[in-house]
């Protein structure tokens, strides 16, 4: 079926037409039709070859899949089309297609898209292109030099756009760019693996009469599609069908593992030249395809390519006529030198023998140039052998195109896609017969979708260029941003006198003669202990000053069974209830617990209870704790400097409806410690990095001044957040930090923790590109940066995935056990 070339309806006067129905009538053709029956792709074949390709592309977007996939989806970090803003000049080469390129690209922000293009062409000798990597680029280099002569560019600094049309892997729009494996005809040494972009800058530089910027560098996937959407905003697909192929497309941010953020697109270069590359399409490929592939420059690679594209389609043509040749089939069986010739064939002959005219003409002066002597028979074979070579290709293509035309339709949710396709290769644009096969295979195997296919005309260094000036926006916006961003950038030397700066407030806060006047307050928390697995019993649990207030209880097992179990419920703490009276504040939370212990069903029980309370209290015992200022956005009246054990025990009591043993108050850092204390024994600091930041740790007992006592550790809640307030760190505090500062509930307080905060909070100062990056990279410079100031420290960071309800409800348990230890 799919072979059928609809000739009658065309020119019923000439013997063409009725050759071409005599072709397919012929015995010629019958008999070439029956030979190269696998080769002619039936729609159901190819519904099923976009199904593969559909699996395939899921695969090279997934995290974990993405290493074993062929097709390997590539991320552009093209992120939107042109959009009329760009403007300026530029420079661009083009390397990777049949010519290459250097180009001056003018583009004007005239509300009209206009630009303007200049160009030379230079030649890409097989010394050049398969010879060493640094010659390769030294090459590149003195065309760019030569060109910028030819145009008197010279004296001129310029941005380029380098299209680079092999698969690299990238990180960002102008950063480093690992040639993952030539292709097509392209094989220069010790290039793969390495940074592509970097290589043409050093040539570049040898140049001390051009200061050229690579400031991006695309695909010639991505680059059509650039060209392309400058005209027509609908553009989001680019396909190459060219010396090789290759397609790219916008897809979904969350669909796209392998970069951080969800939201909008990306420009996936698709690299489907790979397709098959695992075996996924053996069952089609011929033994010609694998003849093919063994006389390449990279066998096994690039299998689905090597059934498309004009670098390949000659030669197969010539593999088959030699076969039946050999057979007798063809040319009495005479094969000549030329025929055995491998490359003989080119593309050029192959679409010069489907012309509609003067086909048979030139297919008859082609095979008397290979000394073949053909009669009329063995031209219109040979013909239909080319003819059956394209039309596969051409259906290749439509199917996998088709694939990624369904998947931008799903994505869209969409029952009709439309959208426009930008085009452009050898292939394409110079064989008579594809663009119109193509065009209608696609809309046959997709007819939900309304393709427009617009053919570049200016070839893929504009759309480099637009890339270019989206590029060198960034790259100046970048520039703004690290100016802006530069004081919050703190070297190690900082960092290490940050770190001895703490350890004298540390100090001050431990000794009794500063201890009062001291900015980190260092406050005893009675925490002596750590649990020794004895633990065991129900607990009531209250966690309030983080995000989320939470009620808990939580049941503890000890001996062979140790274990904890939590059922908790989380409430919300208004904000008239967050900044209203301390007695509302403390009614609130005692409505939370009745609430929650009647959906426990356990109103009567009078169950221990631990309260983490994050606020820094000064604390005279395990279950006294004196709050000596509110943070966090709370500002609730009548509480600072009054016992929260108090305030809670008098709500209870106000409510007269059920009774609790509040037997211990401890900050999130302490039961934070606890909780992970109680997986690992050797844990003795609690870190809180959220809403607030905070720090605990086990000190010797006879470091802490204010406490009786020698023996022994306790646990000191540091309150490292009031650092700075005395001005110790003003150096290292930014405007933004200031501007912070004076907009929150208690200026000129808990400098260190509303700094720590205002980093992640007020993004409006801070340039969004940060914040995505900054959520990404917390834990992990946090990690980083400790051990490069704490050597000699090795230290294990331990996320406590129970908050620190459990181990309030763990301190609860040992205070316990150390009571009636007491009693006994
Ligand atoms: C023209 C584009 C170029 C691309 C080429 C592909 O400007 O970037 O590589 O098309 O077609 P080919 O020259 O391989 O036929
Ligand atoms: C390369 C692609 C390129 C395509 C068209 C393929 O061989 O792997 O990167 O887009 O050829 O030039």
């Amino acid at each position: 079926m799919g072979l059928c070339e609809s000739a009658w309806v065309l020119r019923v006067s000439s013997h063409r037409v009725f050759f071409f129905w005599y072709a397919q009538e012929s015995s010629a053709g019958v008999w070439v039709d029956r030979y190269l029956y696998h080769m002619r792709l039936s729609d159901d074949v190819l519904l099923d070859v976009m199904a593969r390709f559909q699996a395939e592309m899921v695969k090279g977007l997934g995290r974990d899949t993405n290493p074993t996939a062929t097709v390997k989806m590539l991320p552009s970090f093209v992120r939107s089309l042109p959009d009329g803003s760009e403007k300026g000049d530029f420079l661009a080469v083009d390397l990777g297609g049949s010519q290459f390129r250097a180009l001056e690209v003018k583009v004007f922000n005239d509300g009209r898209q206009s630009s303007q293009l200049e160009s030379k062409f230079y030649p890409t000798p097989k010394e050049v292109i398969q010879g060493s990597g640094a010659e390769l680029f030294s090459y590149v280099a003195d065309c760019l030099s030569d060109f910028m002569e030819s145009r008197n560019l010279k004296h001129k600094k310029l941005p380029l756009g380098f299209t680079f049309s092999f698969p690299c892997k990238q990180t960002e729009l102008e950063e480093v760019r690992f040639l993952l494996s030539w292709t097509k005809h392209f094989k220069a040494r010790g290039v793969q693996g390495t940074d592509v972009a970097s290589s043409l800058r050093k040539a570049l530089q040898k140049h001390k009469d051009i200061d050229v910027d690579v400031l991006a560098m695309v695909n010639d996937t991505v680059g059509t599609m650039m060209t392309c959407g400058y005209d027509d905003p609908r553009c989001e697909v680019g396909l190459i069908i060219g010396t090789g192929t290759n397609a790219c497309y916008m897809e979904e941010m969350r669909h796209i593992d392998l970069v951080e953020g969800d939201e909008g697109r990306m420009c996936i270069n698709t690299e489907w030249g790979a397709f098959g590359d695992d075996g996924a399409l053996d069952d089609l490929r011929t033994e010609f395809d694998r003849e093919l592939d063994l006389g390449s420059l990279n066998p096994g690679k690039q299998l689905f390519e090597k059934m498309i594209s004009s670098l390949y389609l000659g030669e197969l043509v010539r593999l088959i006529l030699l076969k039946m040749t050999k057979e007798g089939l063809l040319f009495n069986g005479k094969v000549s030198a030329a025929l055995l010739t491998k490359g003989k064939i080119e593309m050029k002959h192959v679409s010069a023998m489907e012309k509609y005219k003067e086909g048979l003409s030139n297919t008859k002066e082609i095979l008397t140039e290979l000394n073949l002597f053909p009669s009329e028979d063995d031209c219109i074979a040979v013909q239909h052998v080319c003819t059956i070579v394209s039309f596969r290709s051409a259906n290749l293509c439509a199917a996998a195109l088709a694939a990624i035309l369904t998947r931008l339709r799903e994505n869209k949710k969409l029952l009709r896609l439309r959208t426009t396709v930008g085009i452009d290769g050898g292939l394409y644009k110079t064989h008579p017969q594809y663009p119109k096969r193509l065009h209608k295979v696609v809309r046959r195997l997709v007819p939900n979708c309304d393709v427009r296919f617009l053919l570049s005309q200016s070839g893929s260094a504009k759309g480099a260029a637009m890339v270019t000036a989206v590029a060198y926006r960034l790259a100046a916006q970048r520039k703004q941003i690290d100016a802006v961003l530069a004081p919050f950038v703190l070297s190690l030397e900082t960092l290490r006198d940050v770190k001895n700066k703490m350890r004298t407030e540390l100090e001050y806060g431990l000794k009794r003669e500063t201890q009062d006047r001291a900015t980190v307050k260092m406050l005893p928390t009675y925490v002596c202990g750590t649990p020794d697995g004895t633990e065991k019993g129900k607990y009531l649990a209250l966690d309030l000053g983080g995000t989320n207030f939470r009620v808990l209880l939580v049941k503890i097992r000890s001996g062979r069974r140790r274990s904890v179990r939590m059922y908790n419920k989380i409430f919300a703490i208004p904000l008239e209830i967050m900044q209203g009276t301390g007695e509302e504040l403390f009614d609130h939370i005692v409505q939370c617990i009745a609430d929650f212990l009647e959906y426990m069903g356990i109103k009567g029980a009078r169950l221990p209870l631990g309260f983490t309370f994050s606020f820094p209290c000064r604390q005279a015992s395990i279950d006294k704790g004196t709050l000596v200022g509110w943070t966090k956005g709370f500002k609730a009246t009548d509480c600072e400097g009054e016992d929260v054990v108090d305030m809670l025990r008098e709500a209870i009591r106000r409510r007269n409806e059920f009774d609790l043993d509040i037997v211990a108050v401890v900050n999130d850092t302490v039961g934070t410690m606890m909780t992970c204390g109680y997986e690992d024994p050797n844990c003795e600091i609690g870190l809180i990095a959220g809403t607030g930041s905070n720090v605990c740790y086990m000190e010797d007992m006879k470091n802490i001044e204010i406490v009786e006592g020698n023996e022994g550790k306790m646990c000191i809640n540091t309150e490292w957040g009031g650092f700075g307030d005395n001005g110790c760190i003003d150096n290292i505090r930014t405007k933004y930090d200031k501007e912070v500062d004076e907009g929150s509930l208690n200026a000129g307080k808990q400098r260190l923790s509303e700094s720590l905060r205002s980093k992640v909070s007020d993004q409006k100062s801070i340039p969004r590109i940060l914040f995505s990056s900054f959520s990404f990279s917390f834990s992990r410079v946090l990690q980083e940066t400790v051990k490069e100031l704490a050597p000699r420290c090795d230290v294990t960071f331990m996320l406590s995935e129970d908050g620190s309800g459990k181990g309030a409800a763990l301190i609860t348990a040992v205070a316990k056990r150390l009571h009636n230890i007491g009693q006994k």
